[in-house]
């Protein structure tokens, strides 16, 4: 069956939008969507990149200006994929134009812009979801379904690891994401909002305090010769530019029911490439996920006899685990670019009204709150107390 389809503007050509790209064409191909997909124009930088992009990536048309975009009557979602310091702009224009908008992670740059957001998609009718792709992991939103159904019970800890070690070379070269006017934060926005956004998802409770130390080793970075995955190369005698962000960050947190939360970021953890770990523990069970074994989810019932207890490793590639079920047969698994088509086939059917809008604005702005607060804990020495005998 044909609909009107939903045309799509995206705006960024990089690492996420080349992965959103994939997720819109490849949506309509395993997912019964309520609306059809148009691919209708890739926004860039300069023209000549953007329009080969456009071609390789599958967008009918390419521009420049994102203003001119969002003012074309033509065109009903405005998917960002830029770093964070345009985020608000462009959210804030297209959703007071009435555009539906897709919104990569962490929402903003600061706090005041993520108000700014989330106070801009209340006040319109569109749907405005923020891209936290972990929550579309099919592990992980099945731990979510046992955590509401109380297989853990009352929940005591939550464990929350985020490690990579793209940056732990010091020659590894000066990007964006090392720059706190583009990118806000360091290792803490880039990927401890992912761990901060899925564990008060999980959990279903929002934290409440923190306390915070954040890290940078590596004060500076040759300039980038060319580009490569998120880093790229330097050549050897490149000028250095200042690193203005953390390399890492840890944090403990109270969560308002009371649970306590430890939680760790950091882009220098040698041998880790995407060790996006989390382990809850409640009263009756827990849980734990690695995204390096995204297929998997380790499960523990304490309400079973002692004799038969311990962790179970259930690979959550049946059709009855979510989104499993639109894939292959007999537990072939799933990779990172699935969350991002699962996040494009939420959106289409939230646009719809089939579905609840998740991650809302206002879920991403909680996040935001949270990153905020590490970052003031940490910048307040007074809380930081030295053992005696060391200065
Ligand atoms: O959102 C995150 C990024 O900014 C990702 O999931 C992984 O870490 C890949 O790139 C960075």
């Amino acid at each position: 069956m044909t609909t009107t389809p939903l045309r799509i503007a995206m705006i960024g050509t990089g690492f996420m939008g080349r992965m959103h790209s994939h997720a819109w064409r490849t949506a309509p191909r395993f997912f019964d969507l309520p609306r059809d997909i148009e691919l209708v124009t890739l926004v860039g930088r300069t023209a000549a990149a953007t329009a080969r992009a456009a071609t390789e990536l599958g967008w009918q048309e390419h521009s420049t200006n994102w203003r001119d975009v969002i003012a074309r009557d033509d065109i009903d979602v405005i998917d960002i994929c830029t770093p964070g310091d345009t985020h608000a702009d462009i959210a804030i224009a297209a959703l007071a134009a009435g555009k539906h908008v897709l919104c990569e992670k962490p929402l903003a740059n600061s706090l005041a812009e993520a108000e700014a957001m989330a106070a801009a998609a209340t006040d319109s009718d569109a749907v405005a979801m923020c891209g936290f792709s972990y929550r579309r992991t099919p592990a992980l939103a099945f731990a979510r379904e046992l955590i509401r159904e109380g297989r853990l019970g009352r929940i005591r800890h939550v464990r929350a690891q985020y490690l990579q070690d793209w940056l732990s070379d010091p020659a590894a070269p000066y990007t964006w994401r090392l720059d706190r006017d583009r990118a806000g934060s360091g290792a803490l926005g880039d990927i401890g909002a992912h761990s901060i956004d899925t564990a008060q998802w999980l959990v279903g409770d929002e934290i409440a305090g923190v306390s915070a130390t954040l890290q940078t080793f590596v004060a500076s970075r040759p300039v980038m010769e060319s580009q490569q995955g998120l880093g790229g190369i330097a050549v050897a005698d490149a000028e250095r530019m200042p690193v203005t962000v953390d390399d890492a960050a840890a944090f403990t947190a109270r969560f308002r029911a009371g649970a306590l939360g430890v939680f760790e970021a950091t882009r220098m953890a040698t041998g880790r490439r995407n060790a996006n770990r989390i382990e809850i523990n409640g009263e009756r069970g827990a849980i734990a996920f690695d995204f390096e074994r995204m297929n998997e989810l380790e499960f523990f019932d304490a309400t079973l006899p002692n004799s038969e207890q311990g962790f179970r490793r259930i690979q959550v590639t049946d059709s009855d685990h979510p989104y499993a079920g639109a894939w292959w047969p007999v537990g072939h698994g799933l990779g990172y670019e699935h969350l991002f088509t699962h996040q494009a086939v939420d959106f289409v059917r939230a646009v719809a009204g089939e579905a609840e809008t998740e991650p809302t604005f206002d879920d991403a702005l909680a996040v935001q709150r949270v990153l905020a607060a590490v970052e003031k804990s940490a910048a307040d020495d007074s809380r930081f107390t030295l053992v005696e005998g060391s200065n």
